[in-house]
């Protein structure tokens, strides 16, 4: 039985027209591997069409792109279906997932628990990212990973290990980047084009909602949180506020960082952050929440007052403070 890659490589190479696509509103690994195994695909004389439900998000409109990003499937032929970076194959929005069942698809992954729900699946969780795996395609197809294809790459890289910071940086990966910058890529350029992309209201959001910063038990569970009000008084949206707990993580002598976010029902969405051995997926379970031992995250269907003590009381006896 060959491996899964060379089993995607001998299809692109039997194959003549494509369909690439990934989830609706796509992160960077998302759009970086559709777009870097476009160019793999337009290097070897391939049709193709790159689709995205949610389109081009204005963050990732300086990449150099092998052809448009389509967000209707008007158009759009193809022999077979990539469908990359999707946990669950409902993640491409509606227009996609109903025709699914008309083209076969190769799935490529790096999520725990992808259903392989393609005629091909490469499903690989020890990737930190598709774009990884796009690379280790291209590799494989004999396509160097030079210029638009190394910049498509390595946004989807730095994303998912958060610009190698995260549990996921392997020794593989930076070896990747390494590489990456030996045949040219200038990663002080490439990362100011990643990185510098936020608008003034998220600032204005980002403020406010420090601003609301608690800590408990002695500084070593802090919780901050973004109402609907700030949301609208800063123009923003709940993606505005992703990151944020991140940040909140950096307190000195915290061991948890938690986020609550007000959803339009009046529940509560929390986002949980700690490192090592210290469990908030444990936290979230209780709330019927998932991820990972050091992100997780879930909803509270109470107001805030609630909400809030009942996550703290949560986290505290997690982290055996009480
Ligand atoms: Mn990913």
């Amino acid at each position: 039985m060959p491996s899964p890659i060379t089993q995607i490589a001998d299809l692109i190479r039997r194959t003549d027209s494509f369909l690439v696509s990934s989830h609706a509103n796509p992160d960077g690994d998302a759009i970086g591997s559709t777009v870097a195994l476009g160019h793999i695909l337009a290097h070897m004389g391939k049709e193709f069409c790159l689709y995205n439900r949610s389109g081009l998000p204005a963050q990732f409109d300086w990449l150099p792109l092998p052809g448009p990003i389509h967000h209707t499937l008007v158009g759009c032929e193809a022999n077979w279906i990539f469908v990359l970076d999707c946990g669950a194959q409902s993640r491409v929005g509606d227009e996609l997932f109903r025709i699914m069942g008309t083209r076969p698809i190769a799935n490529v992954d790096h999520h725990l628990g992808n259903p392989n729900f393609g005629q091909f699946n490469w499903v690989d969780e020890s990737y930190p990212a598709v774009g990884a795996m796009i690379a280790d395609l291209a590799d494989e197809l004999s396509i160097p990973l030079t210029g638009p294809l190394a910049e498509a790459v390595y946004l989807g890289i730095v994303t998912d290990t958060g610009f190698f910071t995260f549990d996921n940086t392997t020794p593989a990966v930076l070896e990747l980047a390494a590489r990456l910058i030996r045949l040219g890529l200038n990663p002080g350029i490439v990362n100011a084009k990643i990185r510098n992309q936020w608008g003034v209201n998220r600032f204005r959001l980002w403020g406010e909602s420090f601003a609301t910063t608690e800590l408990f038990f002695g500084g070593q569970v802090a919780v901050a949180y973004v109402t609907l009000n700030m949301m609208e008084r800063s123009d923003t949206s709940p993606a505005d506020c992703e990151e944020i707990v991140n940040f909140l993580r950096r307190l000195r002598g915290a061991r948890a960082a938690a986020i609550l976010r007000e959803e339009p029902d009046g529940s509560y969405k929390f986002s949980l952050r700690s490192t090592g051995a210290d469990n908030v997926q444990a936290v979230a379970a209780l709330f019927g929440g998932g991820g990972h031992r050091n992100a997780s995250g879930g909803t509270i269907n109470a107001g805030f007052l609630s909400a809030k003590k009942r996550l703290v009381e949560a986290l505290g006896e997690s982290l055996g403070l009480v």
